[in-house]
């Protein structure tokens, strides 16, 4: 039998459709380009000072990324409540308190639930002598295929909202499956970062939205849907997720055990693209990671260098606002690029990870759209965000800098290797 992993690597690659897109893997067809300067306003201005990044050109950044790539959220929900559903101060053999926590969304008469699973470490983490006033950290993601695949402890809730079959998984007809407990483990290295003295909590994305084209009648959307109408600049899916991540924000606030964590963002791929918007639009996340997030995410645009924002548009209508597709083939006149959205995180900190394998994905352009937000870091902290003059080597990660970054050996996936690197970058007390 095929090792699990190869074989989804195999049905990811089967499962690409059979249109006649042909990704370009040529360095030398790159187009030349000129990316959009991050410090320079619509209307000319050189922002100069960090008051005119922050009250001019960052709220035009994120209007632009708004109306032109993910679409606008709404506010917060009329209501919104939590529920502990579920708790144990003795779960995975004692190292972790695990809670179950129902979110509950309410807006213009109709209602959303969706389940948060948080492990705390027990005992607390330690402050540190020098820092004693450092605020302990939790690293927050969603995930693909259900709170129950990121461990294999046997208490977590299965969700009931709707699954999308991902190859591998046995989830069918649309729902989860006991047999997927601690799937998606190798992704999640619960034990790991618990032992490391993070928090972690995960929820699953279909919880916020469904991942499929619904035309926005479901999840999150329906609580806003007001008739047929809906503008091109109007919220996707993966704006979807990003809102449901600051709504688990709002519920740590409103928790005494979690309102004084510093939270660190992270997720994979699409999710990976969804950390990044959520973390550029809300400024209480701390750090922000994307793992091979690639077109949409991290990845320039502009380069064309495996997925492309037309074949991102026509495989997932759903996850953009319909205003990005007039940039279809046609990259370069979209008034913003991706290096933009990492400067939107600045000053905090933003980890970048690409796999060598992973060219669907575009490394160069992800360590680029780092490079490319360097003068947003500089002018608000003194410091570029990418602490190098060249893209490192493979398997060589760059931590020093506000903008981290590596490549590491394999394919688009979330290893120990990445975990480790992430655990090192988000450490309050290095
Ligand atoms: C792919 C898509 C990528 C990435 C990936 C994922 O099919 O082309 O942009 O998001 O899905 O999320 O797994």
């Amino acid at each position: 039998m095929l090792p699990r992993i190869l074989l989804l690597a195999f049905l990811f690659t089967a499962a690409l459709p059979a249109e006649d897109f042909k990704p370009n893997y040529d360095e030398s067809k790159v187009p030349q380009y000129t990316l959009p300067d991050p410090l320079k306003c619509e209307d000319g201005t050189e922002v100069t000072t960090p008051e005119l990044w922050k009250t001019k050109r960052r709220p035009e950044l994120i209007r632009l990324f708004e109306t032109h790539v993910y679409g606008k959220a709404p506010g917060r929900p009329q209501s919104q409540t939590a529920e502990l559903i579920e708790e144990d101060e003795n779960a995975l053999g004692g190292i972790a308190t695990r809670r179950q926590v129902r979110i509950y969304l309410e807006n213009n008469g109709k209602k959303h639930s969706m389940d948060l699973l948080i492990y705390l470490p027990n005992p607390k983490r330690k402050t540190s002598p020098d820092k004693p006033s450092l605020a302990p950290s939790l690293f927050l993601g969603l995930n693909f295929g259900g709170n129950h695949t990121v461990n294999a402890d046997p208490a977590i809730l299965l969700p009931t909202s709707w699954v999308r079959g991902i190859p591998g998984s046995d989830a069918k007809d649309n729902k989860a499956s006991e047999k997927d407990r601690g799937w998606q483990e190798s992704r999640w290295q619960i034990e790991k970062v618990i032992k490391a003295g993070y928090a972690t909590a995960t929820m699953y994305y279909g919880d916020i939205d469904p991942d499929f084209d619904d035309n926005f009648q479901n999840g999150v959307h329906a609580l806003f849907r007001n008739g047929d109408d809906w503008p091109a600049d109007n919220w996707g899916s993966i704006a979807a997720w990003a809102w449901g991540l600051s709504r688990i924000q709002d519920y740590f606030e409103t928790d005494p055990a979690l309102a004084k964590f510093k939270v660190i963002l992270h997720g994979h791929s699409r999710l990976g693209k969804t950390a990044l918007w959520a973390g550029a639009l809300d400024e209480r996340f701390d750090i922000v990671i994307s793992n091979n997030s690639g077109c949409g995410g991290a990845a320039l645009s502009v380069r064309a260098y495996g997925e492309t924002v037309g074949r991102i548009n026509r495989v997932f209508p759903h996850w953009f606002c319909d205003n990005y597709s007039k940039y279809n083939e046609n990259e370069a006149a979209c008034p913003v690029d991706q290096h933009e959205l990492i400067a939107l995180i600045a000053p905090r900190r933003a980890y970048i990870a690409s796999a060598e394998q992973d060219r669907w994905a575009d490394p160069k352009g992800e360590f680029l759209a780092g490079v490319g937000a360097n003068s947003v870091y500089q002018l608000l902290t003194g410091k570029p965000g990418i602490d190098a003059t060249g893209m490192p080597p493979v398997d060589h990660p760059l931590l020093e800098g506000l903008i981290g970054y590596h490549i590491r050996t394999g394919n688009h996936d979330v290893t120990e290797f990445d975990w480790d690197q992430f655990i090192k970058f988000a450490d309050p007390h290095r």
